[in-house]
């Protein structure tokens, strides 16, 4: 073996993957990213379940009084808020994945900027939404849970919560779909999100997002994908 082989320890270089589920409000996200963790338990792979918003910090226990229409918030000002959410979870989230911890978290930075362009404020199109989010960690595969908005309304919960209502969220599914087609803009060539349809029943759904995301996490295993990169 070379010398430069003898210096090259793999196990040195293998970070974990950092996947992100995404999907509407009651589309069974969370439910699914529960049980994708379960599978990296099972094969005995280390694994950190996060979702966003975070509720439990300062700036996530604002966040939930917005989204319980407890506080009114400014659509640039709750934006921000919602980004810094995720700022607030980079050094963790580096960390785990640089110790080769995968993390699934249950939204990222598409939810930030989908609900706030889905809100059809003028002042804050697409562009304006994406900056804050420059330099976030890039998750290695974002899955769109895509479910019919008439069916998540009929599940229990529903409603109570500030975007959950019929015309919203239709247009958070267009631009999640929108995204489904748009490049990352790199040389990979992948698209922002993959859309999955999520109406079947909860193991069916559960397979699909494996057949999608094992592949992806063997890729990051083998070091095919070197470090994380960030969102540009
Ligand atoms: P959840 O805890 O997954 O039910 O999400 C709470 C709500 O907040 C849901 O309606 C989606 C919305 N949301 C999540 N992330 C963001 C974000 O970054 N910006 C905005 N405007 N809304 C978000």
């Amino acid at each position: 073996m070379s010398a430069i082989c003898d210096l090259i320890d793999p196990a040195e270089h293998r970070r974990g993957a950092f996947i992100v589920l995404e999907g509407l409000d009651r589309s069974g996200k969370s439910t699914q990213a529960k049980l994708m963790e379960q599978r990296f338990v099972e094969l005995n792979k280390p694994v950190k379940g996060m979702r966003f918003p975070d509720r439990t910090t300062p700036i996530g226990q604002m966040i939930d009084g917005y989204l319980k229409s407890k506080v009114e918030m400014e659509d640039h000002a709750i934006h921000l808020l919602f980004s810094a959410n995720r700022w607030e979870a980079v050094a963790k989230i580096k960390a785990l994945v640089a110790q080769g911890t995968t993390v699934i978290a249950d939204r990222f930075f598409h939810s930030g900027v989908v609900y706030s362009a889905a809100k059809g404020n003028p002042a804050l199109n697409y562009k304006w939404a994406r900056a804050p989010e420059i330099g976030l960690p890039r998750p290695d595969m974002v899955v769109f849970l895509d479910l019919n908005p008439e069916e998540t309304a009929r599940r229990g919960g529903w409603g109570a919560e500030k975007y959950e209502n019929g015309e919203m969220q239709m247009r958070v599914r267009q631009l999640f779909r929108d995204l489904g087609k748009k490049d990352i803009g790199d040389w990979s060539g992948e698209k922002e999100v993959i859309v999955l349809d999520a109406g079947g029943g909860i193991e069916e759904v559960a397979e699909a997002i494996w057949e999608l995301v094992r592949p992806r996490v063997e890729a990051v295993e083998r070091g095919e994908r070197g470090s994380l990169k960030t969102v540009f």
